[in-house]
């Protein structure tokens, strides 16, 4: 995984010498921010679930960034989905199954676009190949930020 991340919400997703885990705390001590409205309106509009979520982790691709297919399964709760804002320079997104290996689908995410993982899919292992460096201008400097909301507890 080659991406910087941070988090806003109750919870966000740290690593340590103890590994990799949710936590209430920044690693330099403070709480995390508030997720912001209209990050919540997104949740509420399109979410379709009675929870509300308490991590949306930020990440931050520059131009060589890419995250290798995963499953999203360190949240307590799989009724819940993670929904996804892609925000910047499109990315190469992959879907596969709820078992590794098999047949993979792709898809250009575009600056705007949400993705919901839930139902059968809120456990199919997916990732991100690579993105379109400088395809949009919403960031300056380029790159793409993509924000998860999740539900943790
Ligand atoms: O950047 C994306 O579109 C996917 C991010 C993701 O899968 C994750 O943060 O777990
Ligand atoms: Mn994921």
């Amino acid at each position: 995984m080659s991406v910087r991340m941070s988090a806003a919400g109750k919870y966000g997703w740290i690593t340590d010498r103890k590994g990799y885990r949710y936590s209430q705390v920044h690693p330099q001590g403070m709480l995390w921010p508030a997720i912001p409205d209209r990050v919540m309106d997104a949740w509420y509009a399109l979410a379709n679930c009675p929870r509300e979520p308490e991590c949306c982790l930020i990440n931050w691709y520059s131009e060589d960034a890419r995250m290798g297919l995963h499953q999203d399964r360190d949240e307590a709760d799989f009724d819940c989905p993670v929904l996804s804002i892609s925000l910047g320079d499109d990315a190469l997104f992959r879907m596969g199954n709820v078992e590794r290996g098999g047949k993979t689908e792709s898809v250009w995410l575009r600056s705007g676009d949400v993705v919901v993982m839930g139902g059968d899919a809120r456990l199919r292992f997916h990732g991100v190949d690579r993105i379109r460096f400088g395809s949009s201008t919403l960031l300056s400097k380029g790159g793409r930020i993509n924000l998860t909301l999740r539900v943790v507890t």
